[in-house]
């Protein structure tokens, strides 16, 4: 009898023991994400909106004296923003409420300095409530940002203005509807107009804005919302305004050793840490043009295609969130430019992953937590459910068969994060014959990395965690072929006349032509040797897999190979280098002129101008003169004039004059726009 009940006994134990092993998960890591936080994590993609008192005063940061009068946007349509965002896949908004000059974009009844003194609308407007009304009807959230440093407010710096500012929150987070997050900016302090006083005004940026009590505000009126600051506590920024985290990003910071604002913040904390004590996921914000303001003279300088998927790939793809920013121009619209590259990459997201190969593989693991964290909760396309292991391993893999041999270059990883972030190194292998090969070695996933690998062609991907916190939860693997990215070639050509023609990507061919025919598949491959000092005109296409891009068409004139700058400083020869990002300037406005010995007779027909194109301007000439010369000591005035609307487009500037021969040309500055040296970042000329 005693016989029988402990087979009973054992058999119950060994059922229970199943069981347990069925349902229960892995236990969470410290740190954890709140609810919030996971919820804010899956949007991913986010809207951010420049559009203030800046917009009209053409700055990039207020001083803070403006005047209400100034802000009065022509055509304003918040739903023109909110589509275009919805359209290119983001899934929230956030808007420059109150930026450091002081002025609210809302009729705060805190201030006079709002759009409720501004001729917009009668001073009846309010953009805070237009905005989170199209977002209602869009679908998406909506978050606000309001400066904690205030260049105009008379108290900013003494402890009147936190209330001030803790009011403004208030007004803020009630009367819009739900605030999915509230940014605040980590500059603070400086010199101003704060009521008239016109000082320097620094704050310890560290004890002066109590933020513990302030974070309790916005915790009260908004519980969910995602409190955005080098410190969290929300999500972190993540130390750089190109857009980019890193290759390892961990969630978890070392919190309490980070407040807004601190210089070494980019360097030390942004990539947040492996024994990081709170979770405080990264957002990389990056504006689509130079500045984060509208300045019509960047009209030309949205970010192409390339730029803003390296953005995609290196922020989404490295556990962060997205923050893309729009400077909504004068009309009070998102411009069209801005409108075009952002759907460009919203359709090359769509192309890259469209077809997951995973979908139909079969998954196996070298280890399985029971049988409820099976390796196929990895492609079941469900982030709630995920593969684990038994607590004791660690180090495990597990692999994706596919029927028939594969071509793939992205893989999707996600980290189960509800338990924490986990992995600190890993590496992926694809089967060729009977042998595994390493393609990559990495280290962090999180809530989500993506990794970009040449083309390889597999029967089987297999990914080997190497080392982890603690046993690895994993909810998703995506397997894609991405196409190449067929933009039309970028040509550029050196000082000695070598022309260079980029590859947006591995693998993709370049085809040319050099008599003004349009190139196709049966014209010349570029590999590297085309020289055109003499000028001439270059036609190219990319090519990958039969499809070809647009028609990309340089012309070039004599290089400056063979030319001399006048004068020894070693700075002026940046001015003829052939790299437009390079420049310079005379010291002073005296004598302000640049003069090149081309060192030949030619005949010349015209000159070309190219201001430097640094984000912050400075010195674009706005009128000249240019004179030829065949000994370098009497000079020919062969024209003057303007260059009329440089101020707002500094592109390549193109003047035709009838023809001279000369030997030595001087291009002298008249006037620039701000009074400042001419910017030189190239100066040619036309003979052909
Ligand atoms: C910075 C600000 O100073 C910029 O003007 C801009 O608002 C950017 C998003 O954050 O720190």
């Amino acid at each position: 009898m005693d016989q029988i009940k402990i087979s009973i006994f054992a058999f119950l134990l060994l059922l229970f023991q199943n069981c347990s092993d069925k349902v229960v998960p892995p236990i969470g890591i410290d740190p954890l994400p709140s609810e919030a936080q996971l919820n804010y994590q899956k949007m991913e993609y986010n809207g951010f909106i420049h559009f203030n008192m800046n917009t009209f005063s053409n700055m990039e940061w207020g001083y803070g004296d403006e005047k209400p009068s100034q802000f009065n946007p022509s055509a304003l349509d918040a739903r023109q923003w909110a589509r275009i965002m919805k359209d290119a896949g983001m899934k929230g908004i956030i808007i420059t409420a109150k930026h450091h000059d002081g002025f609210c974009l809302w009729p705060s009844q805190f201030t006079e300095h709002s759009v409720k003194n501004s001729p917009w609308q009668q001073g009846k407007g309010d953009v805070l409530k237009d905005l989170s009304e199209a977002c209602k009807e869009y679908g998406l959230k909506f978050g606000v940002y309001l400066s904690p440093w205030d260049r105009n407010h008379a108290d900013y710096g003494k402890p009147e203005y936190i209330t001030y500012f803790r009011n403004q929150l208030r007004e803020l987070l009630t009367n819009y509807g739900e605030i999915f997050e509230v940014w605040f900016d980590g500059a603070n302090g400086g010199d101003g107009y704060y009521g008239g006083s016109n000082e320097i005004r620094k704050v310890d940026k560290l004890n002066y804005y109590d933020w513990e009590n302030t974070y309790k505000l916005v915790y009260e009126l908004q519980p969910n919302a995602i409190i955005f600051s080098d410190a969290g506590p929300g999500c972190r920024w993540i130390g750089n305004e190109n857009g980019f985290s890193y290759p390892t990003t961990w969630s978890p910071l070392l919190k309490d050793s980070v407040y807004g604002g601190m210089p070494e913040y980019g360097e030390k904390y942004s990539m947040g840490q492996e024994n990081g004590t709170h979770w405080v996921p990264g957002e990389a914000d990056v504006s689509i043009r130079p500045g984060w303001y509208y300045h019509e003279y960047e009209d030309h300088k949205v970010k192409s295609i390339s730029e803003l998927l390296e953005i995609y790939y290196r922020s989404i793809g490295q556990n962060s969130t997205l923050l893309l920013n729009f400077p909504v121009d004068k009309r009070g619209l998102i411009h069209e430019n801005d409108e075009v590259q952002v759907m460009k990459l919203a359709a090359k997201i769509k192309e890259d992953f469209a077809n997951n190969l995973a979908l139909s593989a079969i998954c196996s693991a070298s280890n399985e937590r029971g049988t409820t964290f099976h390796a196929s909760n990895i492609t079941d396309g469900n982030n709630e459910t995920y593969w684990a292991t038994d607590d004791s391993i660690i180090n495990a893999s597990i692999a994706i068969d596919f029927k028939n041999e594969i071509v793939f270059n992205r893989i999707v990883l996600q980290e189960y994060i509800r338990l924490g972030q986990r992995i600190q190194k890993f590496k992926i292998e694809a089967k060729r014959g009977d042998n595994w090969e390493t393609i990559a070695d990495e280290t962090t996933i999180g809530y989500k990395r993506i990794l970009r690998l040449k083309d390889t062609k597999t029967s089987s991907i297999r990914l080997t965690v190497e080392k982890a916190k603690a046993c690895p939860t994993i909810s998703n693997f995506e397997v894609f072929l991405a196409p190449k990215l067929l933009i039309p070639p970028l040509i550029s050509r050196d000082r000695k006349g070598l022309v260079n023609i980029m590859m947006p990507e591995e693998g993709v061919k370049i085809f040319y032509t050099l008599d003004g025919s349009v190139p196709t598949t049966l014209s010349e491959v570029y590999s590297g040797e085309i020289l055109l000092p003499r000028g001439g005109t270059i036609k190219a296409i990319a090519e990958y897999d039969d499809r070809v891009s647009e028609v990309a068409e340089v012309r070039f004139d004599i290089s400056s190979g063979n030319w001399n700058i006048i004068g020894d400083d070693e700075n002026l020869i940046k001015a003829i280098d052939g790299n437009p990002d390079t420049w310079m300037s005379n010291k002073t406005t005296e004598n302000d002129e640049l003069a090149i010995n081309l060192n030949e007779k030619l005949n010349l027909k015209g000159f070309t101008y190219l201001p430097t194109q640094q984000r912050y301007v400075t010195g674009f000439i706005s009128q000249y003169e240019f004179y030829t010369s065949m000994d370098g000591k009497k000079w020919y005035l062969a024209k003057k004039g303007e260059f009329g609307n440089i101020e707002n487009s500094p592109i390549l500037q193109t003047v035709n004059f009838d023809p001279i021969e000369a030997k030595f040309i001087k291009l002298k500055v008249i006037k620039t726009v701000d009074g400042n040296p001419g910017s030189f970042a190239e100066v040619g000329i036309i003979t052909i």
